[in-house]
């Protein structure tokens, strides 16, 4: 827990000013940067349609939304976010955690699952940040995204393209890049490295017009 104790304004800026976290949070939580990287990048997603017209007016589903922390920077550069997790504790301290933010009435958080929701659900872009089974991700040198504890890596991403071709999954940094374009071979898809500090935290894959 201190590895995360001593990175904690690296996920929340604002930490000192009342955000929550539980133990899944601490080593799940998308660092702020590059949370607020991915939320501006989706935030141009109609920026080469009509110059600033459109620039932001996207709904994004956060499917796993956690303790908030991409939620968080969509609520800042989008017009609308939907907000999603099966547990009641870290969706309550997502809220929390938007509140001190000052987004809160721009997220529309629902508890439940996402596999059972996404028929059911319309946005411009989903965004992927499911369980990858801890911290023991980096056992193998390559993750093989069948092994995701939930449903497999494909699972997730067929059925996010019930609600758009506009996909964002953000995944361990030993994923193959060659396993990342399979997810939806037939769609254009750009990989990204995140970094923190030089640091490579995760990799980042875009689907469909946002690549
Ligand atoms: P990490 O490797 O556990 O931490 O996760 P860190 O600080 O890079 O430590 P190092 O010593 O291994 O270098 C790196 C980042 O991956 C975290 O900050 C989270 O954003 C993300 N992450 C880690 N896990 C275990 C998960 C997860 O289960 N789900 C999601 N969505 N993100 C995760
Ligand atoms: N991006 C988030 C962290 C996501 S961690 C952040 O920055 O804070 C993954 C989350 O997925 C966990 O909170 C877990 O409760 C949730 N989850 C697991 N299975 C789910 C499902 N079927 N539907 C929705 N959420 C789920």
């Amino acid at each position: 827990l201190r590895k995360y104790w001593n990175q904690r304004f690296d996920y929340f800026s604002r930490f000192d000013e009342g955000i929550q976290i539980d133990n899944e949070g601490w080593y799940s939580v998308t660092p702020e940067a590059i949370a607020e990287h991915t939320a501006r990048r989706i935030s141009q997603l109609y920026n080469s349609r009509s110059q600033d017209e459109d620039f932001g007016r996207i709904c994004v589903v956060d499917a796993f939304c956690g303790v908030g922390g991409n939620a968080i920077k969509f609520a800042e550069w989008c017009e609308h976010v939907i907000a999603i997790d099966v547990d009641p504790g870290r969706l309550q301290m997502a809220k929390n955690n938007a509140a001190v933010y000052g987004v809160a009435d721009r997220i529309e958080f629902i508890l439940g699952d996402f596999y059972e929701l996404a028929p059911s659900l319309k946005a411009d872009v989903v965004f992927l940040s499911p369980p990858w089974g801890g911290p023991e991700y980096q056992s193998t040198k390559v993750f093989d995204l069948d092994a995701l504890p939930v449903k497999t890596g494909q699972q997730w991403v067929d059925r996010a393209r019930l609600i758009s071709d506009n996909v964002v999954c953000f995944l361990p940094r030993n994923c193959r890049p060659e396993d990342l374009a399979a997810l939806a071979p037939a769609l254009p898809c750009d990989i990204e490295m995140n970094r923190i500090n030089g640091f490579l935290k995760a990799v980042s894959v875009y689907f469909g017009q946002l690549a």
